[in-house]
């Protein structure tokens, strides 16, 4: 069975079980509170997740939304530290988590943009839990420094659920992960470009995502891995762009300075960094895509992002899927009912590449598949 079946089968199982409701016969636990605390516990005794269980947001939003759903009767505060506002990915993740943790949905989001700031982001965790809010959902900044918070998190008996990126912390200190294999998506990149460049040498100059951050460490591991396996293939430099256009911008130029006419892959951890990276191109008349000199790689598949790879201006985009509040709002509601829930869940990824081109590792872009995303 091909990896693509043998995903869409596992998702299809995974609705079903959603479909089922996450909730196991029990009645309901009477009150959110009460269920927070027993919650911690029934986290802890959980069996262990498959290390993979993937859920395709997009398939099994309806059986999600519906688990999500609050059906406790009761308003669920919930707290939300976001990231910050650095990319449209960011931005989309958000509106998704304002979207499914409404009013209307039976929930109070409070909701804080960290700004990239890892003091505003233990900040805003340290208010929640002075807010004795039911459940806090914190997408980790840098993977560094959580253990502390963490703990005074569960001594107040608040559960958390750590989404999108990983953390550097004992598994016992939170009580669910629901995000993106972000290792994985470096190794797809790594094994496209190995397929499209068919032996031939690579030059490669990495604009790198925010420092610290799993989806950098990630995408990072990934692709050095399977770079290593190239001899042929050189990485002349790689400089961090912070996620944004405007760092994608000025680290390409730095690059041309010290590597024109040296390069022929630019590789771009996300797709503002990419915009950025093609002005720069553009301005120093660098041709780039696929009629290009430079092989254009890029990350995240946010719509612009597609849009350019339609173009044919990136060559390959690998996804990294933000919808992930209506996964994590089935989470939160299988704790409030004290239903069984998965300790790690994946949200799947897939990737992109121009038309013209041809992978096993991607799909090749066409105007009805950018019409259908939902981002
Ligand atoms: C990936 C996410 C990253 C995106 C960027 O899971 O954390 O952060 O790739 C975003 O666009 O800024
Ligand atoms: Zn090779």
């Amino acid at each position: 069975m091909n990896k693509k079946l043998l995903s869409l089968v596992l998702v299809a199982a995974l609705a079903m079980s959603l479909l089922a409701g996450c909730g196991s016969k029990e009645e309901p636990k009477a009150t959110t509170a009460a269920a927070a605390d027993t919650t911690a516990a029934a986290a802890d005794n959980e069996t262990e997740a498959p290390a993979d269980t993937t859920a395709a947001a997009g398939d099994e939003t309806t059986a999600a939304a519906a688990a999500g759903g609050n059906t406790t009767g009761e308003t669920i505060k919930v707290g939300y530290a976001q990231v910050g506002h650095e990319s449209d990915w960011r931005t989309a993740n958000t509106k998704n988590y304002q979207d499914v943790f409404s009013a209307a949905n039976g929930y109070e989001l409070s909701f804080v943009d960290c700004d990239n700031d890892n003091a505003a982001q233990l900040e805003a965790v340290r208010g929640f839990i002075q807010q004795e809010l039911d459940y806090i959902v914190i997408a980790p900044i840098e993977t560094a420094g959580w253990d502390t918070v963490l703990q005074e998190a569960q001594d107040a008996g608040i559960p958390v659920i750590i989404a999108d990126r990983e953390i550097d912390a004992p598994d016992t200190l939170y009580d669910a992960w629901v995000g993106t294999n972000t290792k994985n998506e470096g190794i797809t990149a790594a094994n496209w470009l190995a397929e499209y460049l068919d032996g031939k040498e690579a030059n490669i100059l990495v604009i790198e995502g925010s420092v610290g951050a799993s989806a950098t460490l990630g995408r990072t591991e990934g692709f050095n891995e399977v770079a290593a396996e190239h001899s042929e293939w050189k990485i002349l430099d790689s400089q961090s762009g912070d996620f944004t256009q405007a760092g994608g911008q000025e680290v390409m130029e730095s690059f041309i300075k010290s590597y024109e006419g040296q390069f022929n892959v630019v590789v771009c951890q996300n797709d503002n960094e990419a915009y950025g990276a093609m002005d720069a191109m553009k301005a120093a008349n660098i041709t780039y895509g696929v009629d290009g000199d430079v092989i254009l790689i890029s990350y995240d598949a946010t719509h612009d992002g597609l849009q350019y790879t339609l173009d044919g201006a990136i060559n390959c985009n690998v996804e990294c899927n933000p919808i992930q509040a209506e996964v994590v709002a089935g989470v939160i509601q299988a704790m409030a009912t004290g239903g069984s829930f998965e300790k790690t869940t994946l949200v799947n990824d897939q990737a992109f590449v121009a038309p013209g081109i041809e992978s096993e590792y991607a799909t090749t872009m066409t105007q009805e598949i950018l019409d259908g995303r939902a981002y």
